[in-house]
């Protein structure tokens, strides 16, 4: 046994735990684990300017990794700042490690004035699957490595950690002792017969796959059932990276217009003709659960911390487990047995429908060459954008036609905040996932508000050289909030404003190259030139959001 700081016993086990890279902010009471950090060969840091960002990071590196994503604050407001975007990770299932410092336990001014020595365990504890306290320095690696399996078993997602300061700076007792915890899934297998029954017997089967299949990395598994039952698979919002939408099989989920809300048609329809649904690692809330519901036979898949929620979907049955785990004991049971009597006529169906959406919005895009629209902008951007791109894109205006323009190659390339949607995402998601993937292009698009929000971090893009394309659609409003004052409150548009500054400039103050576009026309030689740059490069688009929205 060996006597070290409390700090370096944390490292200790975040290197045991095969931490590579953490995302936070030193501050005083966290000063003993940098002190740690310093000397550790195998973990980097990445110093943000907020902490929120870092928990932004954190979360993309979980759902790109699979494995926890750090993010280490001070006590106080440093712990505070990131609890949007930890809210933002349990909301997509992310798992996310937030480690921070708190207050002497023997402050004589404690808890920042809030003298709740609670009071970080209460803030976190809604937005999070655990909160854990370590009142002392023997108790490290075990409550660190509880901590860790708590955010990766079951339904992945955030815990927050805190150890007051001087805790942290005392010396404890401590053996090196390298991880070998192995996750044990869970999985009911009970049912598996009554739904194999169920999948084989139904004529028309369909599948509703979201953020689960993305986050438990079970893509393959999804493709392979959807292939042998011959089922079309959707997928809404937070699902739309499950599966490439060139997948004969895969809808996608089109939206029909408006700013993201209207659900085309189509899915109704295939809704209601099939005689069974199959909802995938979906969350109760999804925006088709109100059609789902009222279909006969409805089998639901996830991890099922309680059946009250899942109701609301109204199950004829529940299979509660990993969703990898139970779509591969389902496809050995119906591997070899070929749904193929319609086979053909449904996936000509479904491609069908998915061409006839897509050339709507090409004509819409057509009819509309106006150089600042921000769909002709985007479809202009999607030709220039790699294939093996990483997409980290911002709630807005980009939102309501990413569905429509930009589509899934691969489980992780479009990156959002998901239904949280908290503005200022893309920025620091680039930078995780540029860190996470060095060889991929990665292409942020930005909002000019939400670029605004977080913009302090292009210097932390800057700081670590990373090659990142960061697009900023500037309209110099809140767009989205802006149409929506046009469209439900007579036009009294108030608030919605906003004064954004030269990018170019912006970027030169850095000493990173700014590209300021006016026509669409620009773009491509403009990417191609921004291409060849080894840092971060910032484009600046001139749209104008308040043009005419998509409508079928
Ligand atoms: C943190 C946060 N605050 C407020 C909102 C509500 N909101 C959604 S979109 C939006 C406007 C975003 O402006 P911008 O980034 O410029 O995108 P645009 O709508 O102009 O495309 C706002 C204020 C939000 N989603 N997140
Ligand atoms: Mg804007």
């Amino acid at each position: 046994m060996k006597r070290v700081s409390c700090g370096h016993a944390v490292v200790k086990c975040l290197e045991s735990e095969n931490v590579d890279t953490i995302f936070g902010q030193p501050g005083s009471h966290n000063l003993a684990i940098y002190d740690a950090l310093r000397e550790s060969r195998s973990i980097r840091h990445i110093n943000v300017k907020h902490e929120e960002n870092a928990a932004v990071m954190a979360d993309v590196y979980g759902r790109l990794t699979g494995k926890p994503g750090i993010c280490l604050t001070t006590a106080g407001p440093g712990a505070t700042h990131c609890v949007t975007a930890v809210a933002q990770a349990y909301a997509a299932r992310s798992p996310v490690v937030h480690l921070c410092g708190h207050c002497e336990t023997t402050s004589l001014l404690p808890f920042h004035g809030l003298y709740d020595p609670q009071f970080l365990m209460n803030v976190f504890q809604p937005v999070t699957k655990g909160c854990f306290s370590i009142q002392k320095g023997s108790m490290v690696a075990e409550i660190l490595g509880e901590a860790f399996s708590v955010a990766q078993r079951g339904k992945k997602g955030p815990v927050h950690i805190e150890i007051p300061k001087d805790i942290l700076e005392a010396e404890t007792e401590f053996e090196s002792d390298p991880r070998t915890r192995t996750l044990v899934s869970q999985v009911e297998t009970t049912l598996i017969p009554e739904a194999v029954k169920i999948l084989r017997d139904a004529k028309a089967p369909i599948l509703l796959a979201s953020q689960g299949v993305t986050r438990e990395f079970a893509s393959e598994e999804l493709d392979r059932l959807a292939e042998v039952l011959s089922a079309p698979i959707m997928t809404p919002w937070n699902g739309r990276s499950a599966i490439p939408f060139d997948h004969p099989l895969a809808f996608g989920f089109p939206i029909s217009g408006g700013l993201g809300q209207f659900i085309h048609p189509t899915f109704k329809e295939v809704i209601t003709e099939s005689d069974a649904v199959f909802v995938v690692g979906s969350d109760p809330g999804e925006a088709l659960y109100d059609f789902v519901k009222k279909h006969p036979v409805v089998i639901y898949l996830d991890h099922c911390e309680s059946t009250e929620s899942i109701q609301r979907v109204n199950p004829a049955l529940i299979l509660n487990g990993n969703i990898k785990e139970v779509l591969r004991l389902l496809l050995i049971e119906l591997e070899g047995y070929k749904f193929q009597e319609k086979a053909k006529e449904r996936a000509s169906k479904t491609i069908e429908t998915k061409n006839k959406i897509q050339k709507a919005v090409r004509e819409f895009i057509g009819r509309n060459k106006d150089p600042h629209h921000v769909g002709v902008v985007l479809a202009e951007l999607n030709k220039v954008i790699p294939e093996d791109a990483i997409i980290p894109s911002d709630p807005g205006i980009i939102d309501s036609w990413m569905f429509s323009l930009f589509h899934s190659h691969w489980p992780h390339n479009l990156l959002t905040g998901g239904r949280y949607g908290s503005m200022g995402f893309a920025l620091p998601a680039a930078i995780a996932s540029k860190l996470c993937f060095p060889e991929r292009p990665v292409v942020a698009l930005c909002g000019d508000g939400s670029f605004l929000m977080a913009s302090a971090e292009f210097g932390t893009a800057v700081e670590n050289r990373l090659k990142i394309i960061f697009v900023v659609l500037n309209d110099h409003h809140f767009g989205t909030i802006r149409k929506m004052q046009d469209m439900f409150y007579g036009g009294r548009s108030y608030g919605t404003e906003i004064h954004t500054p030269d990018f170019v400039r912006f970027a030169a103050s850095y000493g990173a190259k700014g590209f300021s576009v006016d026509h669409f026309s620009e773009i491509e030689d403009v990417f191609q030139e921004a291409s060849s740059e080894d840092g971060p490069v910032l484009i600046s688009i001139h749209i104008d959001s308040q043009v005419p929205l998509f409508s079928m």
